[in-house]
Protein backbone atom coordinates (compact mmCIF):
# COMPACT_ATOMS: atom_id res chain seq x y z
CA UNK A 1 0.00 0.00 0.00
CA UNK A 2 2.55 2.24 -0.41
CA UNK A 3 1.61 4.29 -3.22
CA UNK A 4 -1.10 5.30 -1.11
CA UNK A 5 -0.16 5.29 2.46
CA UNK A 6 2.33 8.48 1.65
CA UNK A 7 -1.19 10.49 0.23
CA UNK A 8 -3.06 9.17 3.07
CA UNK A 9 -0.24 10.73 5.67
CA UNK A 10 -0.54 13.52 3.71
CA UNK A 11 -4.21 14.08 3.57
CA UNK A 12 -4.60 13.21 7.24
CA UNK A 13 -8.55 12.20 6.99
CA UNK A 14 -9.88 10.66 10.31
CA UNK A 15 -10.36 7.48 9.09
CA UNK A 16 -9.94 4.77 6.18
CA UNK A 17 -12.51 2.70 4.62
CA UNK A 18 -11.78 0.55 1.66
CA UNK A 19 -14.62 -0.10 0.10
CA UNK A 20 -14.72 -3.19 -2.45
CA UNK A 21 -18.11 -4.55 -0.95
CA UNK A 22 -21.50 -4.05 -2.49
CA UNK A 23 -23.11 -4.10 0.87
CA UNK A 24 -20.68 -1.03 1.89
CA UNK A 25 -22.19 0.96 -1.15
CA UNK A 26 -25.56 0.13 -0.12
CA UNK A 27 -24.30 1.66 3.53
CA UNK A 28 -22.60 4.77 2.09
CA UNK A 29 -25.80 5.60 0.04
CA UNK A 30 -27.72 5.54 3.01
CA UNK A 31 -24.99 7.63 4.47
CA UNK A 32 -25.30 10.24 2.12
CA UNK A 33 -29.35 10.51 2.33
CA UNK A 34 -28.84 10.23 6.10
CA UNK A 35 -26.52 13.56 6.08
CA UNK A 36 -28.37 15.54 3.44
CA UNK A 37 -25.93 15.09 0.59
CA UNK A 38 -28.03 13.42 -1.88
CA UNK A 39 -32.13 12.48 -2.20
CA UNK A 40 -33.24 9.22 -2.93
CA UNK A 41 -35.97 9.16 -6.15
CA UNK A 42 -38.40 7.28 -7.15
CA UNK A 43 -36.86 5.57 -10.26
CA UNK A 44 -35.56 2.80 -8.37
CA UNK A 45 -32.22 2.63 -6.36
CA UNK A 46 -31.13 6.15 -7.47
CA UNK A 47 -29.82 9.54 -5.76
CA UNK A 48 -29.80 12.88 -6.09
CA UNK A 49 -26.96 15.04 -6.06
CA UNK A 50 -26.51 18.89 -6.75
CA UNK A 51 -22.92 20.34 -6.75
CA UNK A 52 -21.40 23.57 -5.41
CA UNK A 53 -23.22 26.38 -8.27
CA UNK A 54 -19.31 27.16 -9.27
CA UNK A 55 -18.58 23.59 -10.05
CA UNK A 56 -21.01 22.29 -12.49
CA UNK A 57 -18.24 21.61 -15.68
CA UNK A 58 -14.81 19.79 -16.68
CA UNK A 59 -12.35 22.52 -15.64
CA UNK A 60 -9.83 23.00 -18.52
CA UNK A 61 -8.18 26.13 -16.90
CA UNK A 62 -7.39 23.87 -13.92
CA UNK A 63 -6.06 20.99 -15.18
CA UNK A 64 -2.69 20.48 -15.60
CA UNK A 65 -0.18 17.79 -16.69
CA UNK A 66 3.27 17.69 -14.95
CA UNK A 67 6.13 18.02 -16.99
CA UNK A 68 9.26 19.82 -17.49
CA UNK A 69 8.68 20.08 -21.48
CA UNK A 70 6.79 22.08 -23.54
CA UNK A 71 3.69 19.96 -24.63
CA UNK A 72 2.52 21.96 -27.16
CA UNK A 73 -0.77 23.67 -27.70
CA UNK A 74 -3.51 22.93 -25.59
CA UNK A 75 -2.18 21.29 -22.79
CA UNK A 76 -1.35 23.37 -19.43
CA UNK A 77 1.89 22.73 -17.94
CA UNK A 78 3.79 22.72 -14.79
CA UNK A 79 6.86 22.07 -14.09
CA UNK A 80 7.57 18.57 -11.87
CA UNK A 81 8.87 19.92 -9.16
CA UNK A 82 6.47 22.68 -8.58
CA UNK A 83 3.58 20.39 -9.22
CA UNK A 84 5.04 17.96 -6.64
CA UNK A 85 4.62 21.37 -3.89
CA UNK A 86 1.22 21.97 -5.63
CA UNK A 87 0.03 18.59 -4.29
CA UNK A 88 1.92 18.96 -1.00
CA UNK A 89 0.17 22.54 -0.41
CA UNK A 90 -3.03 21.45 -1.46
CA UNK A 91 -3.62 18.50 -0.19
CA UNK A 92 -1.76 18.36 3.05
CA UNK A 93 -4.44 18.02 6.07
CA UNK A 94 -6.89 18.29 3.32
CA UNK A 95 -8.92 15.53 4.67
CA UNK A 96 -8.59 16.22 8.42
CA UNK A 97 -11.88 15.03 10.19
CA UNK A 98 -13.45 13.43 7.01
CA UNK A 99 -13.63 9.53 5.90
CA UNK A 100 -11.14 8.96 3.01
CA UNK A 101 -12.58 6.22 1.00
CA UNK A 102 -9.78 3.69 -1.31
CA UNK A 103 -11.57 2.86 -4.25
CA UNK A 104 -9.86 -0.31 -5.90
CA UNK A 105 -11.52 -0.79 -9.42
CA UNK A 106 -10.65 -2.56 -13.20
CA UNK A 107 -11.08 -0.90 -16.26
CA UNK A 108 -11.73 -3.44 -19.23
CA UNK A 109 -12.58 -6.76 -18.67
CA UNK A 110 -11.19 -8.28 -15.75
CA UNK A 111 -10.19 -11.39 -17.92
CA UNK A 112 -8.84 -9.58 -21.01
CA UNK A 113 -5.20 -8.47 -21.40
CA UNK A 114 -6.17 -5.20 -22.16
CA UNK A 115 -7.34 -4.72 -18.30
CA UNK A 116 -5.82 -1.79 -16.77
CA UNK A 117 -6.05 -1.23 -12.68
CA UNK A 118 -7.10 2.02 -10.59
CA UNK A 119 -7.19 3.20 -7.14
CA UNK A 120 -8.32 6.04 -5.84
CA UNK A 121 -8.59 7.42 -2.66
CA UNK A 122 -11.10 10.22 -2.15
CA UNK A 123 -13.13 11.76 0.88
CA UNK A 124 -16.66 12.32 -1.09
CA UNK A 125 -18.84 9.85 -0.99
CA UNK A 126 -20.26 10.96 -4.66
CA UNK A 127 -16.85 10.06 -6.09
CA UNK A 128 -16.99 6.49 -4.47
CA UNK A 129 -20.56 6.15 -5.87
CA UNK A 130 -20.05 7.41 -9.07
CA UNK A 131 -16.94 5.58 -9.67
CA UNK A 132 -18.99 2.18 -8.65
CA UNK A 133 -21.29 2.57 -11.78
CA UNK A 134 -18.68 3.70 -14.12
CA UNK A 135 -15.66 1.37 -13.18
CA UNK A 136 -15.80 -2.48 -11.79
CA UNK A 137 -14.55 -1.97 -7.99
CA UNK A 138 -12.24 -5.19 -7.45
CA UNK A 139 -10.16 -5.57 -4.86
CA UNK A 140 -7.86 -7.62 -7.34
CA UNK A 141 -6.68 -3.98 -8.16
CA UNK A 142 -4.45 -4.00 -4.86
CA UNK A 143 -2.73 -7.21 -5.77
CA UNK A 144 -1.88 -4.67 -8.89
CA UNK A 145 -0.79 -1.80 -6.72
CA UNK A 146 2.98 -1.27 -9.08
CA UNK A 147 1.12 -0.71 -12.34
CA UNK A 148 -2.27 0.59 -11.10
CA UNK A 149 -3.29 4.45 -12.12
CA UNK A 150 -3.41 6.18 -8.27
CA UNK A 151 -6.13 9.13 -8.07
CA UNK A 152 -6.14 11.12 -4.80
CA UNK A 153 -9.18 13.29 -4.34
CA UNK A 154 -9.95 15.83 -2.14
CA UNK A 155 -12.99 17.98 -2.13
CA UNK A 156 -10.45 19.90 0.66
CA UNK A 157 -12.42 23.57 1.14
CA UNK A 158 -13.96 23.35 -2.41
CA UNK A 159 -12.13 26.69 -2.90
CA UNK A 160 -12.59 27.29 -6.91
CA UNK A 161 -9.48 29.58 -6.82
CA UNK A 162 -7.76 26.17 -5.61
CA UNK A 163 -9.38 23.72 -8.25
CA UNK A 164 -6.73 21.64 -9.36
CA UNK A 165 -6.47 18.51 -12.10
CA UNK A 166 -2.67 17.53 -11.92
CA UNK A 167 -1.56 14.47 -13.92
CA UNK A 168 1.77 12.65 -13.67
CA UNK A 169 1.82 10.75 -16.64
CA UNK A 170 4.85 8.49 -16.14
CA UNK A 171 4.06 8.10 -12.43
CA UNK A 172 0.52 6.86 -13.43
CA UNK A 173 -0.81 9.20 -10.78
CA UNK A 174 -3.64 11.70 -11.03
CA UNK A 175 -4.58 14.55 -8.34
CA UNK A 176 -7.69 15.88 -8.18
CA UNK A 177 -8.62 18.89 -5.23
CA UNK A 178 -11.44 21.59 -4.69
CA UNK A 179 -13.98 20.31 -6.93
CA UNK A 180 -16.53 17.71 -7.38
CA UNK A 181 -17.75 17.61 -10.47
CA UNK A 182 -17.71 14.66 -12.63
CA UNK A 183 -15.01 14.76 -15.21
CA UNK A 184 -12.79 16.77 -12.86
CA UNK A 185 -12.89 14.30 -9.85
CA UNK A 186 -13.60 10.87 -11.02
CA UNK A 187 -9.92 9.85 -12.26
CA UNK A 188 -10.48 6.83 -13.93
CA UNK A 189 -12.63 8.74 -16.37
CA UNK A 190 -10.69 11.27 -18.54
CA UNK A 191 -7.91 11.32 -16.04
CA UNK A 192 -7.39 7.53 -16.66
CA UNK A 193 -9.08 6.22 -19.45
CA UNK A 194 -8.05 8.91 -21.94
CA UNK A 195 -5.17 11.32 -20.70
CA UNK A 196 -2.88 8.21 -19.06
CA UNK A 197 -3.79 5.78 -21.24
CA UNK A 198 -3.24 7.58 -24.01
CA UNK A 199 0.16 8.15 -23.51
CA UNK A 200 0.41 4.80 -22.06
CA UNK A 201 -0.97 3.53 -25.76
CA UNK A 202 1.75 5.91 -27.61
CA UNK A 203 4.35 3.99 -26.03
CA UNK A 204 3.14 0.61 -26.09
CA UNK A 205 1.38 0.86 -29.90
CA UNK A 206 -2.16 1.79 -29.36
CA UNK A 207 -4.74 4.34 -28.71
CA UNK A 208 -7.19 5.74 -26.50
CA UNK A 209 -9.86 7.78 -28.24
CA UNK A 210 -12.87 9.97 -26.54
CA UNK A 211 -15.03 7.98 -28.89
CA UNK A 212 -18.26 5.11 -28.59
CA UNK A 213 -18.22 2.38 -30.27
CA UNK A 214 -21.64 1.03 -31.91
CA UNK A 215 -22.83 -2.18 -34.09
CA UNK A 216 -24.97 -1.35 -36.89
CA UNK A 217 -27.21 -4.17 -38.08
CA UNK A 218 -28.36 -3.90 -41.21
CA UNK A 219 -29.29 -5.36 -44.49
CA UNK A 220 -26.02 -4.54 -46.46
CA UNK A 221 -23.00 -6.44 -44.97
CA UNK A 222 -25.05 -7.90 -41.52
CA UNK A 223 -23.11 -6.32 -39.02
CA UNK A 224 -20.94 -3.36 -38.87
CA UNK A 225 -19.05 -1.85 -36.28
CA UNK A 226 -17.90 1.99 -36.31
CA UNK A 227 -16.15 4.18 -33.36
CA UNK A 228 -17.06 7.79 -33.61
CA UNK A 229 -15.28 10.74 -31.44
CA UNK A 230 -17.67 13.73 -31.06
CA UNK A 231 -16.71 16.77 -28.65
CA UNK A 232 -18.24 16.77 -25.35
CA UNK A 233 -22.67 16.96 -25.09
CA UNK A 234 -22.69 16.95 -28.92
CA UNK A 235 -24.49 13.85 -29.11
CA UNK A 236 -22.57 10.93 -28.33
CA UNK A 237 -24.61 9.21 -26.25
CA UNK A 238 -27.63 9.43 -28.64
CA UNK A 239 -25.54 7.95 -31.58
CA UNK A 240 -23.70 5.21 -29.24
CA UNK A 241 -27.05 3.75 -28.80
CA UNK A 242 -30.18 5.65 -31.56
CA UNK A 243 -33.22 3.62 -32.36
CA UNK A 244 -33.31 3.95 -36.11
CA UNK A 245 -36.47 5.48 -37.53
CA UNK A 246 -39.37 3.23 -38.21
CA UNK A 247 -38.96 3.11 -41.60
CA UNK A 248 -35.39 1.57 -41.38
CA UNK A 249 -36.03 -0.67 -38.64
CA UNK A 250 -38.73 -1.81 -40.68
CA UNK A 251 -36.40 -2.62 -42.88
CA UNK A 252 -34.46 -4.74 -40.40
CA UNK A 253 -31.93 -1.74 -39.30
CA UNK A 254 -30.73 -1.52 -35.76
CA UNK A 255 -28.16 -0.39 -33.93
CA UNK A 256 -26.30 -2.03 -30.48
CA UNK A 257 -24.09 -0.05 -28.05
CA UNK A 258 -20.43 -1.30 -26.73
CA UNK A 259 -19.84 2.01 -25.41
CA UNK A 260 -20.69 5.53 -25.66
CA UNK A 261 -17.62 7.51 -24.64
CA UNK A 262 -14.21 6.25 -24.51
CA UNK A 263 -12.53 3.54 -26.51
CA UNK A 264 -9.36 1.82 -26.40
CA UNK A 265 -8.36 0.57 -29.86
CA UNK A 266 -5.64 -2.04 -30.43
CA UNK A 267 -4.17 -3.13 -34.11
CA UNK A 268 -4.34 -6.80 -34.75
CA UNK A 269 -3.50 -8.71 -37.72
CA UNK A 270 -3.88 -5.31 -39.81
CA UNK A 271 -7.11 -4.62 -38.31
CA UNK A 272 -7.91 -2.42 -35.46
CA UNK A 273 -10.25 -3.70 -32.10
CA UNK A 274 -11.78 -1.42 -30.11
CA UNK A 275 -12.71 -1.85 -26.35
CA UNK A 276 -14.82 0.22 -24.13
CA UNK A 277 -13.09 0.30 -20.49
CA UNK A 278 -16.27 1.55 -18.42
CA UNK A 279 -18.57 0.25 -16.48
CA UNK A 280 -21.47 2.98 -16.94
CA UNK A 281 -22.89 6.62 -18.75
CA UNK A 282 -22.27 9.58 -17.72
CA UNK A 283 -24.82 11.20 -19.97
CA UNK A 284 -26.24 14.89 -20.67
CA UNK A 285 -29.30 14.99 -18.90
CA UNK A 286 -30.84 17.77 -20.77
CA UNK A 287 -32.56 17.09 -24.27
CA UNK A 288 -32.81 13.84 -23.53
CA UNK A 289 -35.72 12.19 -24.16
CA UNK A 290 -38.21 9.37 -25.98
CA UNK A 291 -37.91 10.76 -28.93
CA UNK A 292 -34.21 11.92 -28.80
CA UNK A 293 -33.02 8.52 -26.82
CA UNK A 294 -36.02 5.85 -25.79
CA UNK A 295 -33.11 3.57 -24.77
CA UNK A 296 -31.04 6.16 -22.64
CA UNK A 297 -34.22 6.52 -21.33
CA UNK A 298 -35.20 3.35 -20.65
CA UNK A 299 -31.56 2.68 -19.00
CA UNK A 300 -32.42 6.08 -16.75
CA UNK A 301 -35.57 4.42 -15.49
CA UNK A 302 -34.14 0.94 -14.74
CA UNK A 303 -32.50 2.56 -11.84
CA UNK A 304 -28.83 2.55 -9.84
CA UNK A 305 -28.08 5.63 -10.96
CA UNK A 306 -26.99 9.00 -10.00
CA UNK A 307 -28.75 12.22 -11.03
CA UNK A 308 -26.24 15.31 -10.99
CA UNK A 309 -27.55 18.72 -11.19
CA UNK A 310 -30.98 17.93 -13.01
CA UNK A 311 -33.63 19.18 -11.49
CA UNK A 312 -36.54 17.29 -9.46
CA UNK A 313 -40.17 16.81 -9.69
CA UNK A 314 -41.43 17.48 -6.35
CA UNK A 315 -44.67 15.79 -6.40
CA UNK A 316 -43.67 13.19 -8.30
CA UNK A 317 -40.34 12.62 -6.62
CA UNK A 318 -38.82 11.99 -10.48
CA UNK A 319 -35.86 13.89 -12.03
CA UNK A 320 -36.85 16.48 -14.48
CA UNK A 321 -34.82 18.30 -16.95
CA UNK A 322 -35.28 20.62 -19.95
CA UNK A 323 -35.90 18.36 -23.02
CA UNK A 324 -37.29 15.34 -20.98
CA UNK A 325 -40.49 15.47 -23.27
CA UNK A 326 -42.80 16.07 -20.45
CA UNK A 327 -44.22 19.18 -18.93
CA UNK A 328 -42.72 21.53 -16.12
CA UNK A 329 -43.70 20.62 -13.33
CA UNK A 330 -46.19 22.09 -10.74
CA UNK A 331 -43.53 21.77 -8.00
CA UNK A 332 -40.09 21.81 -9.18
CA UNK A 333 -36.87 21.85 -7.33
CA UNK A 334 -34.10 23.41 -9.18
CA UNK A 335 -30.58 22.52 -9.61
CA UNK A 336 -29.83 25.27 -7.12
CA UNK A 337 -31.79 23.33 -4.72
CA UNK A 338 -34.59 25.61 -4.68
CA UNK A 339 -38.22 24.65 -4.60
CA UNK A 340 -40.42 27.12 -7.47
CA UNK A 341 -44.50 26.41 -7.07
CA UNK A 342 -45.81 26.73 -11.21
CA UNK A 343 -42.45 27.69 -12.50
CA UNK A 344 -42.38 29.95 -15.61
CA UNK A 345 -40.38 29.03 -17.93
CA UNK A 346 -38.43 32.11 -18.66
CA UNK A 347 -36.84 31.87 -15.33
CA UNK A 348 -35.07 28.42 -16.41
CA UNK A 349 -33.16 26.37 -17.13
CA UNK A 350 -34.25 24.31 -14.17
CA UNK A 351 -32.16 21.69 -14.48
CA UNK A 352 -28.14 22.95 -15.60
CA UNK A 353 -27.61 22.43 -19.08
CA UNK A 354 -24.30 20.19 -18.05
CA UNK A 355 -26.72 18.22 -15.60
CA UNK A 356 -25.91 14.37 -15.58
CA UNK A 357 -26.75 11.01 -15.72
CA UNK A 358 -24.88 8.28 -14.62
CA UNK A 359 -25.99 4.89 -15.73
CA UNK A 360 -24.60 1.18 -15.11
CA UNK A 361 -24.13 0.52 -18.96
CA UNK A 362 -25.83 -2.95 -17.97
CA UNK A 363 -29.23 -1.28 -17.83
CA UNK A 364 -28.93 -0.51 -21.59
CA UNK A 365 -31.39 -2.25 -23.50
CA UNK A 366 -29.41 -2.33 -26.32
CA UNK A 367 -26.39 -3.11 -25.34
CA UNK A 368 -24.38 -5.51 -27.63
CA UNK A 369 -23.25 -8.80 -26.02
CA UNK A 370 -19.58 -8.52 -26.82
CA UNK A 371 -19.08 -5.38 -24.68
CA UNK A 372 -17.48 -7.53 -22.17
CA UNK A 373 -15.48 -9.99 -24.54
CA UNK A 374 -11.79 -10.10 -24.56
CA UNK A 375 -11.40 -10.04 -28.52
CA UNK A 376 -13.03 -6.67 -28.62
CA UNK A 377 -15.21 -4.71 -31.06
CA UNK A 378 -13.40 -5.24 -35.07
CA UNK A 379 -13.64 -1.68 -36.83
CA UNK A 380 -15.11 -1.14 -40.07
CA UNK A 381 -14.99 2.56 -40.33
CA UNK A 382 -14.19 5.47 -37.90
CA UNK A 383 -16.41 8.42 -37.73
CA UNK A 384 -15.34 12.18 -36.49
CA UNK A 385 -18.12 14.76 -35.51
CA UNK A 386 -18.54 17.93 -35.07
CA UNK A 387 -21.06 20.90 -34.24
CA UNK A 388 -21.26 23.35 -36.77
CA UNK A 389 -24.35 25.51 -37.71
CA UNK A 390 -22.34 26.05 -41.37
CA UNK A 391 -20.28 25.39 -43.95
CA UNK A 392 -19.22 21.88 -42.80
CA UNK A 393 -21.32 18.99 -44.78
CA UNK A 394 -23.31 16.72 -42.92
CA UNK A 395 -21.07 14.05 -44.10
CA UNK A 396 -17.80 13.82 -46.39
CA UNK A 397 -15.07 10.79 -46.17
CA UNK A 398 -11.74 11.42 -45.54
CA UNK A 399 -9.84 9.94 -49.35
CA UNK A 400 -7.21 8.48 -47.78
CA UNK A 401 -5.80 8.06 -44.15
CA UNK A 402 -3.21 11.28 -44.06
CA UNK A 403 -6.08 13.08 -44.86
CA UNK A 404 -8.54 11.98 -42.19
CA UNK A 405 -5.82 12.73 -40.01
CA UNK A 406 -5.64 16.17 -40.92
CA UNK A 407 -9.30 16.26 -41.12
CA UNK A 408 -9.44 15.18 -37.42
CA UNK A 409 -6.70 17.40 -36.33
CA UNK A 410 -8.17 20.64 -37.34
CA UNK A 411 -11.75 19.70 -36.28
CA UNK A 412 -13.47 22.70 -34.97
CA UNK A 413 -16.93 22.72 -33.27
CA UNK A 414 -19.43 25.04 -31.10
CA UNK A 415 -17.94 25.40 -27.31
CA UNK A 416 -21.08 23.26 -25.53
CA UNK A 417 -21.95 23.61 -21.80
CA UNK A 418 -19.89 20.64 -21.18
CA UNK A 419 -16.53 22.51 -21.00
CA UNK A 420 -16.47 26.08 -18.50
CA UNK A 421 -16.86 28.68 -21.03
CA UNK A 422 -19.02 30.74 -23.48
CA UNK A 423 -21.59 28.47 -25.66
CA UNK A 424 -21.24 28.14 -29.23
CA UNK A 425 -18.14 29.59 -29.84
CA UNK A 426 -16.47 28.08 -32.36
CA UNK A 427 -13.82 26.44 -31.57
CA UNK A 428 -10.56 24.18 -32.60
CA UNK A 429 -11.02 20.46 -31.03
CA UNK A 430 -8.89 17.85 -32.86
CA UNK A 431 -10.11 14.41 -32.28
CA UNK A 432 -12.57 15.99 -30.13
CA UNK A 433 -9.71 15.29 -27.40
CA UNK A 434 -8.73 18.98 -27.09
CA UNK A 435 -9.07 18.84 -23.16
CA UNK A 436 -7.41 15.28 -22.85
CA UNK A 437 -4.27 15.19 -24.96
CA UNK A 438 -1.35 14.75 -22.28
CA UNK A 439 1.30 14.49 -24.74
CA UNK A 440 2.20 16.92 -27.30
CA UNK A 441 -0.08 16.71 -29.97
CA UNK A 442 2.04 16.52 -33.48
CA UNK A 443 4.03 13.11 -31.50
CA UNK A 444 0.17 12.24 -31.36
CA UNK A 445 -0.46 13.00 -34.76
CA UNK A 446 2.58 10.92 -35.78
CA UNK A 447 1.30 8.16 -33.86
CA UNK A 448 -2.06 7.59 -35.61
CA UNK A 449 -0.38 8.30 -38.86
CA UNK A 450 2.05 5.23 -37.73
CA UNK A 451 -1.07 3.10 -36.74
CA UNK A 452 -2.29 4.03 -40.05
CA UNK A 453 0.61 2.33 -41.62
CA UNK A 454 0.17 -0.93 -39.89
CA UNK A 455 -3.23 -1.14 -40.95
CA UNK A 456 -4.42 -3.78 -44.20
CA UNK A 457 -7.42 -2.54 -45.48
CA UNK A 458 -7.16 0.90 -43.58
CA UNK A 459 -10.68 1.88 -41.81
CA UNK A 460 -12.63 4.03 -43.71
CA UNK A 461 -13.02 7.35 -42.47
CA UNK A 462 -15.97 9.81 -41.96
CA UNK A 463 -16.82 13.05 -40.73
CA UNK A 464 -20.46 14.12 -39.74
CA UNK A 465 -22.36 17.16 -38.64
CA UNK A 466 -25.79 16.73 -37.98
CA UNK A 467 -26.13 20.55 -36.48
CA UNK A 468 -26.23 22.60 -39.76
CA UNK A 469 -28.87 25.34 -39.41
CA UNK A 470 -30.76 27.46 -42.49
CA UNK A 471 -31.37 31.05 -42.84
CA UNK A 472 -33.91 31.01 -39.47
CA UNK A 473 -31.69 29.21 -37.35
CA UNK A 474 -33.52 25.96 -37.79
CA UNK A 475 -31.58 22.85 -37.86
CA UNK A 476 -31.77 21.32 -41.18
CA UNK A 477 -30.69 17.70 -40.53
CA UNK A 478 -33.54 16.50 -37.86
CA UNK A 479 -30.97 14.04 -36.95
CA UNK A 480 -31.58 11.26 -34.21
CA UNK A 481 -33.13 8.05 -35.92
CA UNK A 482 -32.80 9.63 -39.15
CA UNK A 483 -28.66 9.49 -38.60
CA UNK A 484 -29.31 6.05 -39.56
CA UNK A 485 -29.57 7.50 -43.54
CA UNK A 486 -25.78 8.74 -43.07
CA UNK A 487 -24.64 5.29 -41.47
CA UNK A 488 -26.39 3.88 -44.71
CA UNK A 489 -23.93 5.83 -46.93
CA UNK A 490 -21.64 4.73 -44.63
CA UNK A 491 -21.75 1.11 -45.01
CA UNK A 492 -22.37 1.17 -48.79
CA UNK A 493 -19.35 3.37 -49.39
CA UNK A 494 -16.81 1.54 -47.19
CA UNK A 495 -18.37 -2.01 -48.96
CA UNK A 496 -18.20 -0.56 -52.19
CA UNK A 497 -21.33 -0.77 -52.75
CA UNK A 498 -21.62 2.80 -53.67
CA UNK A 499 -19.11 4.35 -55.73
CA UNK A 500 -20.71 7.46 -56.68
CA UNK A 501 -19.04 9.78 -54.34
CA UNK A 502 -18.16 13.52 -55.45
CA UNK A 503 -14.83 14.78 -54.81
CA UNK A 504 -15.16 18.37 -53.08
CA UNK A 505 -13.46 20.27 -51.02
CA UNK A 506 -14.21 18.59 -48.00
CA UNK A 507 -13.20 14.88 -49.13
CA UNK A 508 -15.62 12.92 -50.79
CA UNK A 509 -19.34 13.41 -49.92
CA UNK A 510 -22.72 11.71 -51.21
CA UNK A 511 -23.93 12.37 -54.88
CA UNK A 512 -26.95 13.45 -55.04
CA UNK A 513 -29.16 10.40 -55.30
CA UNK A 514 -26.68 8.19 -53.27
CA UNK A 515 -27.94 9.49 -49.76
CA UNK A 516 -31.46 8.54 -48.91
CA UNK A 517 -32.88 12.25 -47.50
CA UNK A 518 -35.80 12.42 -45.24
CA UNK A 519 -38.98 14.42 -47.58
CA UNK A 520 -38.35 17.96 -47.36
CA UNK A 521 -34.44 18.36 -46.36
CA UNK A 522 -32.59 19.82 -49.40
CA UNK A 523 -29.38 18.46 -50.38
CA UNK A 524 -28.28 21.85 -51.44
CA UNK A 525 -28.58 22.99 -47.72
CA UNK A 526 -26.55 20.12 -46.67
CA UNK A 527 -23.75 19.78 -48.62
CA UNK A 528 -22.75 23.38 -50.43
CA UNK A 529 -19.70 24.41 -49.27
CA UNK A 530 -18.37 28.38 -49.39
CA UNK A 531 -14.96 28.28 -50.73
CA UNK A 532 -14.09 31.72 -49.47
CA UNK A 533 -15.07 29.81 -45.94
CA UNK A 534 -12.96 26.99 -46.90
CA UNK A 535 -10.09 29.26 -47.69
CA UNK A 536 -9.99 31.19 -43.93
CA UNK A 537 -10.23 27.69 -42.99
CA UNK A 538 -7.22 26.61 -44.57
CA UNK A 539 -5.43 29.49 -42.96
CA UNK A 540 -6.75 28.46 -39.59
CA UNK A 541 -4.96 25.15 -40.43
CA UNK A 542 -2.11 26.50 -41.68
CA UNK A 543 -1.52 28.39 -38.05
CA UNK A 544 -2.02 25.86 -36.28
CA UNK A 545 0.20 23.26 -38.56
CA UNK A 546 3.15 25.79 -37.60
CA UNK A 547 2.36 25.66 -34.11
CA UNK A 548 3.50 22.37 -33.92
CA UNK A 549 6.79 23.40 -35.65
CA UNK A 550 9.21 20.30 -36.26
CA UNK A 551 6.62 18.05 -34.71
CA UNK A 552 4.15 18.36 -37.01
CA UNK A 553 4.39 15.26 -39.90
CA UNK A 554 5.47 16.29 -43.61
CA UNK A 555 2.21 13.72 -44.54
CA UNK A 556 -0.07 16.38 -42.83
CA UNK A 557 1.55 19.80 -44.74
CA UNK A 558 1.08 17.80 -47.96
CA UNK A 559 -2.93 16.88 -47.37
CA UNK A 560 -2.48 20.84 -46.58
CA UNK A 561 -1.03 22.05 -49.58
CA UNK A 562 -3.13 20.09 -51.96
CA UNK A 563 -6.29 20.87 -50.36
CA UNK A 564 -5.11 24.37 -51.13
CA UNK A 565 -4.49 23.88 -54.55
CA UNK A 566 -7.89 22.34 -54.99
CA UNK A 567 -9.13 25.16 -53.75
CA UNK A 568 -7.25 27.68 -56.40
CA UNK A 569 -8.58 25.38 -58.86
CA UNK A 570 -12.56 25.91 -57.65
CA UNK A 571 -12.02 29.84 -57.11
C1 LIG B 1 -17.90 13.69 -20.57
C2 LIG B 1 -17.34 14.82 -21.30
O1 LIG B 1 -18.29 13.85 -19.41
O2 LIG B 1 -16.80 14.62 -22.39
O3 LIG B 1 -17.93 12.60 -21.14
O4 LIG B 1 -17.42 15.95 -20.79
MN1 LIG C 1 -16.85 12.59 -23.01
Amino acid sequence: MDRIKKYIDLCNPEEVQVITQENQLKELKNFVIKTGLARRLSVPDSLWFCSNPHDVARSEEATVVASDRDLGPYIKTVPVNEARCLVKELFENSMASRVAYIVPYVMGSLDSDIKKFGVTLTDSPYVVLNMAILNKVTDEALKSLDSAVIGVHSMASMDPTKKKIIHFIEDLEVFSVNTNYGGNVLTGKKCFSLRIASSLGRAQGWLAEHMLVSVVHNPICGRFVFTAALPSACGKTNLAMMNPSEEYARKGWSVTCGGDDIAWIFPKAGRLFAYNPEYGFFGVAPGTSESSNPNFMSAILKGGCIFTNTAVDEELNLPWWEGIGKPYPHKIRTWRNEVIINPNKEEGPFAHPNSRVTVPIENCPVLDPLWRSSEGFEIDAILFGCRRAAGYPLVFKARNWAEAVYFAATLKSERTSAQEGTVGVLRHDPFAMRPFFSYHIGDYLRHWLTIGESLSPQPSVYFVNWFRKDSNSMFVWPGFGENIRVLEWVIKTTKGVSTACIDSLYGLIPARDDLSLPEGVLYEHLFTIDVDDFEKELEENEHFLKALGSKCPEELWSVHESLKAMCKKVL
